[in-house]
């Protein structure tokens, strides 16, 4: 197993993988559900766009500290985590390791090919359970502001027509897990190696940051500013699932190491990416 990444030990110290984390306080599956729907209904939660939703507060924190012990174990293999080399030679920032799918730019595979070749870890269907109960806690089982349909996995964005949405047909299959040091920051970019328009799924904990979620057509205005707390989920989809977003700025410090987390900002986006194999 690699050594883990200079800032990355501020990530917290070790400690059992959790089994769930999708039911809340463990009352079952359902009574997770609701409790996640209408905690999102009590927050003050925002349409930013059409389609994205920002939902503040709606991790508990037992919830925030199961997935700190979690991504920290993942963050040391099967693929350790890594700052993503670019194409152009750049280095990001961010350290990132994925599930289910390997990302790496800008393409999808199951091994970490850019890194050491093995296969990455399998998404874990608590998390699948977490990402659909997010879906349905930010669009409170409303169409996303008639986004387009996407029935099953192997629609892609270019197949799908328009239709009534379903949050229990949300099954992301990668997690993102992106570890933010007070430095780390990320340029505007879409999401679109997907070859879904399934919304994407984000959950933010530790320090609090400036996320920037703009338009579908350019990196620049018009965007909104949106600050992202420990325990916030932003989901956006239909309209939006294409618009241009990026971190330009963390805010050292802000985050309550009751979490787990000591330092940084965690962030997982869950996906689906349309693929098969
Ligand atoms: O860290 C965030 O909030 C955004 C992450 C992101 O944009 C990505 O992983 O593509």
């Amino acid at each position: 197993m690699s050594t883990p990444l200079p800032g990355f030990e501020s990530f917290g110290a070790p400690a059992a993988e959790p089994t769930s984390v999708g039911s809340g306080e463990g009352r079952g599956e359902q009574a997770g559900v609701e409790q996640a729907v209408s905690r999102a209904t009590s927050a003050a939660r925002r349409e930013i766009a059409p389609g994205a939703v920002h939902v503040p507060g709606w991790l508990s924190l037992a919830q925030q500290q199961a997935l700190v012990v979690a991504c920290r174990n993942w963050a040391r293999g099967p693929v350790p985590i890594r700052h993503t080399k670019l194409p152009n030679g750049g280095v990001m920032s961010v350290q990132t390791v994925c599930l289910g799918w390997h990302w790496q730019p800008y393409a999808y595979t199951r091994t970490a090919d850019d890194v050491n070749g093995v296969q990455v870890a399998e998404l874990p269907s608590w998390l699948v359970e977490l990402g659909r109960t997010a879906v349905a806690a930010a669009y409170q089982g409303r169409d996303p502001a008639t986004a387009a349909a996407h029935p099953s996995p192997t629609h892609t964005r270019d197949t799908c027509t328009p239709g009534t949405y379903t949050p229990l047909a949300y099954t992301p299959d990668t997690a993102l897990i992106n570890f933010y040091d007070a430095q780390a920051k990320m340029g505007m970019h879409q999401d679109k190696d997907e070859r879904s328009n399934a919304p994407v799924v984000s959950l933010s904990i530790g320090d609090r940051c400036v996320f920037r979620f703009g338009n579908t057509e350019t990196r620049t205005k018009p965007y909104t500013d949106v600050e992202l707390a420990s325990g916030d989920l932003f989901v956006f989809g239909g309209p939006s699932r294409f618009a241009y977003h990026g971190v330009p700025k963390v805010r050292p410090g802000t985050g309550s190491p009751a979490t787990g987390l000591a330092g940084g900002r965690l962030n997982i986006t869950l996906r689906m990416t349309g693929l098969r194999g």
